[in-house]
């Protein structure tokens, strides 16, 4: 088991700036245990919003008017942050805002993958991955003739990496991996497969959706060229993701998006493009979004990331060893002291929507059905399962309910 540093995150001040923590659902408290599909928002986040339209909302990059230019340098500043958070070295130029994680994946197939993918080619990625990137690059292999390989995972729920290092060769174009599985909660070594892919020459993306809310990021260590991720999971708003990318490789790029604010000179003839990152965020940007992401990484990282990663793996630990305790629940992934804050699960008998209902009746917020991942479904031979999934606002208090609850379901169905 890693070390516990619970005691040392102050969980009630946490759960002080997250007003809906206090809701009762069905006359209980709520028990918010949702977060790998979207995080809470704190009120300095909250706040940062409504100020924004309170005192600054304006376009950007449009005008020389006071407030238009107090929203572009906050909007350009949410950059940098963003960039500092993950460790891009370069700044804003690296980091793409874009509307989530899937927006995010699909620029690299478009942008770059339909120019650079052509038949013999292939891209490896691996059953674990999130609809978002699967659909994306079987359709971008579907368009361009490209090959798609899946890395296969173990029993226990570990990429086989020698099944990885047999997948990738000189013919591998991308390697798109899932950094933090949405299902099994495994965390991928992604440094290692990024190694492996540029030892043959290829790209990598890491969908960073599950890994950038809850332990902290270099994407330059991991040596990803692409790196994705989103707001809502990570206590920021909804309607804003990241795309980071190593700057030669963005500059290299075709835009995804044409339009206003991401040109430079255009006649009725040509068009030349802005500089990085305003290339790739063409239209009205996603302004208020951007300045409270940034507010979000200020948020988080004052918490300290290290912190917030072991009290989400502590929990799913905590939540792992209760469930093994009941011979009709079956748990997916690795190890209680080897995951991600997340747990996912069936109860004998129970399908996860009946299951997901009953502890919602006690106030338990948890998600049931495949998680956007199928394929992987269909690889663990099940149809659904049941997932709680754990942040820095959650106890285990809060575990003791949801497995009360699980219990009474399994009651109800025996
Ligand atoms: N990749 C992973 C690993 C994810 O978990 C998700 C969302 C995405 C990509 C897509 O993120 P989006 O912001 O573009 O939607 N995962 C989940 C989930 O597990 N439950 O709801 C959404």
């Amino acid at each position: 088991m890693k070390a516990s540093t619970t005691e040392s995150l102050d969980i009630a001040a946490i759960r002080s700036d997250f007003p809906i923590l206090q809701r009762e659902v069905n006359e209980t408290p709520l028990v918010y245990l949702d977060n790998a599909a979207t995080s809470q928002t704190p009120e300095p986040v909250v706040e940062t919003i409504a100020d924004y339209y309170r005192h600054t909302n304006s376009n950007v990059e449009r005008g020389i008017h006071q407030l238009s230019q107090e929203a572009s340098i906050a909007y350009e500043e949410a950059h940098d942050r963003v960039a500092e958070f993950i460790g891009a070295t370069g700044g804003r130029e690296e980091v793409i805002f874009t509307k989530n994680t899937t927006e995010s994946i699909n620029i690299v197939a478009a942008a770059w993958g339909l120019e650079a993918l052509g038949p013999g080619d292939e891209i490896v990625t691996t059953q674990m991955e999130h609809h978002s990137s699967l659909v994306t690059f079987q359709q971008l292999a579907e368009r361009t003739g490209a090959t798609i390989k899946f890395v296969e995972i173990d029993d226990e729920g570990y990429l086989d990496m020698d099944h990885a290092r047999e997948c990738i060769t000189d013919d591998t174009k991308l390697v798109s991996v899932v950094h933090a599985s949405n299902t099994l909660g495994t965390i991928n070594p992604v440094a290692e497969i990024s190694e492996i892919a540029h030892n043959h020459g290829a790209l990598v993306l890491v969908d960073g959706a599950q890994s950038a809310p809850h332990q902290p990021i270099d994407v330059e260590a991991i040596d990803a060229d692409f790196f994705a991720f989103s707001g809502h999971k990570m206590c920021g708003p909804t309607g804003i993701g990241v795309l980071y990318g190593k700057r030669e490789l963005l500059e290299s790029m075709q835009p995804y998006l044409y339009g206003g604010g991401m040109v430079r000179k255009v006649t009725y003839e040509e068009t030349t493009f802005e500089e990085l990152p305003w290339k790739f965020e063409a239209g009205t940007p996603v302004i208020a979004q951007g300045i409270a992401l940034a507010k979000a990484c200020d948020y988080l990282d004052a918490i300290g990331m290290d912190r917030i990663e072991a009290h989400g793996q502590e929990l799913a630990a905590y939540a792992h060893d209760r469930l093994s305790s009941f011979d009709d629940i079956e748990i997916y992934g690795p190890p209680a002291d080897d995951r991600a804050g997340l747990v996912s699960f069936n109860v004998d008998g129970v399908h996860a929507h009946d299951l997901s209902s009953i502890v919602n009746d006690h106030g338990v917020a948890i998600r049931a059905g495949d998680h956007c991942t199928q394929p992987l479904h269909d690889t663990l031979g099940i149809a659904a399962s049941a997932r709680a999934s754990f942040y820095l606002y959650n106890t285990r208090e809060e575990v003791d309910v949801l497995i009360e609850a699980i219990d009474d379901a399994r009651q109800l169905f025996a």
